[in-house]
């Protein structure tokens, strides 16, 4: 690896921009790129534009150290990162637009031997893809030196931080890098050995691909088996938290918690890929998904019957972020929850408690209104508990206690 190279990350989102900052905190000179003139500006005045611990002063002291600096377009580079978004469409297929867009941008820059990584969470195959689009722009260079004609890297090595700890995961945790090429494996190690204190584990790029969809399948089915239970706990009569509490005392047993449905912009969407990529055979995984997307109609049902003793119901929802302790929206099962109330009970006047947020998500302007958490509980009938910030578990003890409110706690933070 060069000393200090110059490294592109093509997007500056929750990934991008904090490796921008760690990569540049640790010596090459990075340009992020951007399509958003907002987020652009934002970086170039050493601001970030959602929250993450610790990301602002990393940034801001890298813009103003000369390190990093963000624009439009991908200048020429020793070191390409792409870092943008991989969703899926209405069908649950991926949607590789914004990899491809990627692709098409830094084609044009590409003399021979840079690096180009592909970190995006993406369905098998997608890093030959990426080789295969820039090639076609490109038919001047090659992957594997052939022909003699100069030769491009690729590789993959998926981001596995877990919002709210990226700074320190960025760092920390062991890292997966796999190359389109033995050689493309190589130089992703050096590159990724620059900044990760963790373990450098080289493979080829489409298992490296795979790993980071089984880890978060992994996940997603294991809190689909905690929210099933909760289904059979409720039909049986018996309280999901202390069974699971009491079964998690055996040395081998380890069941996470349910909740009211699984967000994020990965879990929810990452064993998709897996289930696009192998329908067959993949039968757990997609059952996982679907039972975890049908949790949050079920909790809507259970507000729903609570709302039927109240002729105008008064509802307070305590957190719409994805998870506890965040103000990341995306995917929220929570905001899903929130939106649904409003239109199965219309008579209701719903109240959104949300401290990470200072204005209501564009999907509940106008169905709900945002109140501080002291009046909201004391205001309403029901008590919906969606996300465990830590500004609700601490209030759980005087919420017990307050007589004549129905409390649903999908967390199970209260008990
Ligand atoms: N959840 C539950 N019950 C649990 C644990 C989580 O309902 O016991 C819910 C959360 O409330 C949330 C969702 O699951 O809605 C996902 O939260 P999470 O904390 O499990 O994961 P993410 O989405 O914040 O981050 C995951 C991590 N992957 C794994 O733990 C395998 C992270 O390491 C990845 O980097 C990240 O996805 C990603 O970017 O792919």
């Amino acid at each position: 690896m060069l000393v200090s190279p110059t490294v592109v990350v093509v997007g500056l989102g929750y990934i991008g921009l904090p490796t921008a900052a760690v990569l540049a905190g640790c010596g090459a000179h990075v340009v992020g790129v951007d399509i958003n003139p907002e987020t652009v500006a934002a970086v170039n005045a050493g601001r970030v534009p959602f929250v993450e611990p610790d990301l602002e002063r990393a940034v801001s002291a890298a813009v103003e150290g000369g390190g990093l600096r963000a624009q439009a377009v991908p200048p020429p580079a020793d070191v390409y990162i792409i870092a943008v978004p991989t969703p899926f469409k209405a069908d649950h297929q991926p949607d590789l637009s914004y990899v491809d867009a990627a692709c098409d941008a830094i084609a044009d820059q590409l003399t021979g031997g840079e690096l180009v990584v592909l970190e995006s969470t993406s369905p098998p195959g997608t890093t030959q893809m990426v080789a295969d689009r820039i090639m076609i722009a490109r038919p001047d260079l090659s992957t594997d030196a052939s022909g003699g004609r100069p030769q491009v890297h690729f590789a993959h090595a998926p981001e596995r931080v877990l919002p709210g700890r990226i700074m320190h995961e960025l760092v920390a945790n062991d890292r997966i890098v796999g190359g389109l090429t033995p050689a493309a494996g190589e130089h992703a190690r050096g590159l990724y050995a620059s900044f990760c204190k963790g373990k450098i584990l080289v493979t080829d790029a489409l298992t490296a691909e795979m790993s980071k969809l089984v880890e978060n399948s992994y996940r997603d089915v294991n809190i689909a088996f905690a929210n099933e239970l909760s289904f059979i706990c409720d039909n049986m009569g018996i309280d999901v938290w202390e069974l699971i509490d009491l079964a998690n005392h055996h040395p081998r047993v380890d069941i996470l918690r349910p909740g009211p449905g699984v967000g994020g912009h990965c879990i929810a969407v990452d064993p998709w890929f897996i289930v696009a990529a192998d329908r067959d055979n993949a039968r757990l995984i997609r059952t996982a998904r679907e039972v975890n997307d049908a949790k949050p109609a079920y909790v809507v049902d259970q507000v729903v019957a609570a709302a039927e003793q109240f002729a105008t119901p008064r509802i307070a929802c305590l957190g719409v972020a994805f998870k506890a302790n965040v103000d990341d929206l995306r995917e929220s099962p929570a905001v899903q929850v929130v939106g649904e109330i409003t239109e199965r009970i219309p008579q209701a006047s719903v109240t959104v408690v949300e401290p990470h947020v200072l204005t209501l998500p564009e999907a509940l302007v106008g169905k709900a209104s945002l109140g501080d958490l002291v009046s909201s509980v004391e205001w309403a009938d029901i008590v919906v508990l969606l996300v465990d910030h830590d500004a609700f578990t601490a209030v759980g003890p005087q919420i017990r206690t307050m007589a004549g409110k129905t409390v649903i706690d999908t967390r199970g933070a209260w008990r």
